[in-house]
């Protein structure tokens, strides 16, 4: 009986814990807005345009990434459970990475606007990041529809889904 309420009280501090914690190490403002959810893992800065991204379950580390304007050697490393993607649209670059695998992707960073990256398997879930070269710019794919997007496609009368299914 006793060893049973001790537990419990441990688990509820324990889940009670977590959410600060999370919170706290998330910090400051993203540098670059994305939309969707987004797992911020942090803010690196690419030394020599070159930089190492861990890919895992299921966040970028780090998500957002500073660099200079030109080609930026992207180290990716698969750290999770399951496979993942680095893609990136405007860019035509989608690499598929197998957990534990390593694999290596040329980025041609433009000065005039983020790139913006994602895990074609688990961006609903929040993995994607940016590349960016100023704080506050805004990503290309969102500046350049590049004319035959549909972009009207989803129907008005969503807001109250309680009635017919079909
Ligand atoms: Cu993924």
């Amino acid at each position: 009986m006793r060893k049973l309420a001790l537990f419990t009280g441990l688990v509820a501090a324990a889940t009670l814990a977590f959410p600060v914690t999370a919170w706290a190490a998330g910090g400051g403002k993203p540098p670059v807005k994305l939309e969707g959810k987004v797992n911020d893992e942090g803010t690196k800065t690419a030394k020599n345009n070159k930089l190492d991204v861990e890919q895992d379950d299921f966040y970028f580390k780090p998500t957002y990434i500073k660099a200079k304007k030109g080609t930026l050697t992207v180290e990716l490393e698969n750290e999770g459970n399951a496979p993942h993607t680095f893609t990136i649209d405007s860019l035509d670059i989608d690499k598929e990475v197998q957990p534990g695998k390593k694999a290596t992707v040329k980025v041609k960073v433009p000065s005039s606007s983020a790139v913006a990256f994602y895990c074609r398997f688990h961006k609903g879930q929040g993995m994607q990041g940016a590349i960016f070269t100023k704080t506050g710019q805004s990503t290309a794919s969102s500046a350049s529809s590049s004319g035959g997007t549909p972009t009207t496609k989803a129907p008005s009368t969503t807001a109250g889904s309680s009635g017919y299914g079909y």
